[in-house]
């Protein structure tokens, strides 16, 4: 199989079962939730994370379809922070996945609930998962907690809060960009080994590394297609970071500086994969996101 072919097979695999996970309408009255929710999750989005999740229990030898839950999981995690991101308390936007935000198509406090629906789901979903030890299965619910949690993405969306209007210093800027961004995509790579229940603990070494240097890299690309993307490709506004006079890696490094950076960061996710065999579908996955648009 090609790398494109894979790529697809994957994201169709992961898409059949977020939307079976998320169809558990009861005809009582609150299908609208329902509607929301599958609004956000069914929108398209790259499933870079889930994906990542599929590939690296792949690469461990172990069995995809028993990773499928927390591959789920994790991408209901990542979109609810981006419905929750997304309102007026927070980046008061209006265009998500090439499509009207979620309270713009709906309303605030739905958008509140599909957030926390989407969040308290992705734990039923991995909970549910089937086939692993019990143990394999709380190891894997506890990285996804600790991953989305205040000493995660919470709390980089709390560093980020404060990055607006001034000038932080780079080692600051990493720190944030490592909880916000960096924390779901690290541990995708240690879902996928958790979840292939064979991989030792220098092969978590290496995926947590290719997770931390890849989610850097995604970060900085990020922040380049915020000052010279196309919000019609990105499918999301452009220009927010100048507006917000926040810190990000091209105000503070310069974009020619950040585009080595990118290339760079890249070259060490996939060199940390230097000993595992059949890396070939990460190592492409990694070069994809280098020059991406969307
Ligand atoms: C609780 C009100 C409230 C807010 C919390 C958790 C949170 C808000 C924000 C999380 C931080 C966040 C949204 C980080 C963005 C990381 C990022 C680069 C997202 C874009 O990811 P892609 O490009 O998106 O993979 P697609 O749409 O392709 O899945």
């Amino acid at each position: 199989m090609t790398f494109a072919e894979q790529l697809q097979a994957d994201i169709g695999r992961i898409e059949s079962a977020l939307e079976r996970s998320l169809s558990r309408e009861t005809g009582e009255g609150y299908d609208r939730i329902f509607e929301a929710v599958k609004y956000s999750a069914m929108a398209g989005g790259k499933r870079l994370r889930p994906v990542i999740v599929l590939a690296f229990c792949r690469l461990c030898g172990g069995d995809e379809e028993k990773a499928l839950p927390f591959a789920c999981a994790l991408e209901m995690i990542h979109t609810y922070s981006l419905i929750h991101d997304d309102l007026p308390c927070m980046d008061n936007d209006d265009l998500r996945r090439g499509r009207p935000t979620c309270h713009r198509a709906f309303d605030e406090a739905t958008a509140v609930l599909a957030g926390d629906g989407l969040l308290t789901a992705a734990f039923e979903t991995a909970a549910a998962a089937e086939g692993l030890s019990a143990q394999t299965v709380l190891q894997c619910i506890r990285i996804l907690g600790r991953a989305a949690g205040m000493n995660g993405m919470i709390g980089g969306q709390v560093l980020d809060m404060g990055a607006e209007h001034r000038r932080i210093p780079l080692e600051e800027l990493r720190l944030l960009q490592s909880l916000k961004t960096g924390c779901l995509l690290r541990a995708a790579c240690e879902l996928g080994c958790a979840a292939s229940e064979k991989a030792d603990a220098a092969m978590v070494a290496a995926a947590q590394i290719y997770g931390e240097k890849l989610g850097l890299a995604f970060q900085i690309r990020d922040d380049i297609l915020d000052i010279e993307g196309d919000a019609a490709t990105l499918g999301k506004t452009i220009g927010k970071d100048e507006k917000n006079e926040k810190s990000t890696f091209p105000s503070l490094l310069g974009l020619e500086k950040c585009r080595a950076l990118v290339a760079e960061l890249t070259d060490a996710a996939v060199q940390s994969l230097a000993g595992a065999a059949d890396k070939a579908f990460l190592t492409e996955l990694a070069y994809s996101l280098v020059g991406r648009m969307n």
